[in-house]
């Protein structure tokens, strides 16, 4: 039989290998992880769970939130309150920072979360998504506060998400490589199913949203212009689109087989820098994907020197294999605004 290897034992040797996770950050990432396995099973629920459909209510960036989304807040939250492992946490779904109540002990980290990535996809039985981030409280004060979550996303110790499709697959990084655990429902535990996952430098598939075309820039035009040329075009072979609408789906593909994934700058709200938020999307993906040897941009810059003004921040996003990263990165330097 072959050697199973759960979570924690994964956690433990690399500790012992690395020395790198320390024990408020093991027991951090077990939580989060049992979290999202409870999220798991609300989402196969499905209608049979009452799980479906809005909520009736809008987040702080004013849009509806459905009941899973609110569900998938509610579990993370009261997972991680109480463990002493963090100090506070922010979510998508939270117009503020939620720090850990005072009658618990507070500890080192802060914990940033998209409890359902891929909301538009949960009536519809598409894969979706819980993405997380974690950063140190790096000052000595006491007490929390939203300076201490301003940190770029270089600073992260450890950065995931979970994908819930067909499978439910947590993938991981501490910053030594990129690992993936499959749940197994049958014994509950995640077990490891890849290691050092490398993303191709070269690919021939992008991911965008096509129908914003009218309102993309001259740079993004160009690439994807040249890319639906083909074989007779300035490239030189025929791309392929996939767009999943979910980011922890496209994001999945790319880390399994390569790819391109843009949601770039538009002029649909041209004082935004883009839709995706840039401490829990952006951050933990291009941790993740710069971690498989991947690259990712907001066009100009690398998504994790970016110094985050404000906790829900937004940055435009171009990510995965690294030849098609920095041509997308170039046409946009080329172009002086
Ligand atoms: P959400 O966190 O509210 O679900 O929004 C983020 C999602 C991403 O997962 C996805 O890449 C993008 O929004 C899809 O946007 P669009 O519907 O504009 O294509
Ligand atoms: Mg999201």
């Amino acid at each position: 039989m072959t050697k199973r290897i759960s979570l924690t034992r994964y956690l433990v040797e690399q500790q012992r290998e690395h020395g790198h996770i320390p024990a408020q950050l093991r027991l951090l990432i077990e939580v989060v992880a049992r979290a999202c396995k409870h999220i798991a099973i609300s989402v196969n629920k499905g209608a049979l769970g009452e799980v479906l459909g809005s909520a009736g209510s809008e987040n702080v960036q004013g849009e509806v939130q459905k009941k899973l989304d609110i569900i998938a807040n509610e579990v993370l939250i009261e997972a991680n309150e109480w463990g002493g492992h963090l100090a506070a946490m922010a979510s998508e779904e939270m117009d503020s920072i939620h720090v850990v109540p005072n009658r618990y002990p507070q500890g080192e980290y802060l914990l940033l979360f998209d409890p359902l990535d891929g909301s538009s996809n949960i009536d519809v039985n598409v894969s979706i998504g819980t993405i997380f981030s974690v950063l140190r409280k790096v000052t000595n004060n006491r007490g929390v506060s939203e300076e201490d979550f301003l940190q770029p996303g270089k600073q992260q110790a450890a950065a995931g998400y979970c994908v819930f499709g067909p499978q439910s697959t947590l993938v991981l990084t501490v910053g030594e490589g990129v690992a993936m655990f499959t749940l197994d429902r049958e014994t509950g535990s995640w077990v490891l199913t890849q290691e050092n996952v490398q993303i191709p430098e070269d690919t021939k598939e992008f991911a965008i949203n096509m129908s914003n075309m009218r309102h993309w820039d001259a740079p993004v035009r160009r690439y994807i212009d040249e890319c639906l040329a083909g074989k007779e075009g300035p490239r030189g072979k025929d791309f392929n689109m996939r767009w999943v609408a979910s980011m922890v789906a496209d994001v999945h593909r790319i880390l399994t087989r390569g790819g391109v994934f843009m949601y770039p700058w538009d002029q649909r709200e041209p004082d935004k820098p883009g839709k995706l938020r840039l401490m829990y999307e952006a951050n933990p993906m291009s941790f993740l994907i710069e971690q498989a040897g991947g690259m990712a941009t907001n066009g100009r810059q690398r998504i994790m020197d970016v110094v985050p003004g404000k906790l829900h921040e937004r940055v435009a996003v171009v990510l995965g294999s690294k030849n098609e990263v920095q041509r997308v990165t170039e046409y946009h330097l080329e172009t002086t605004h």
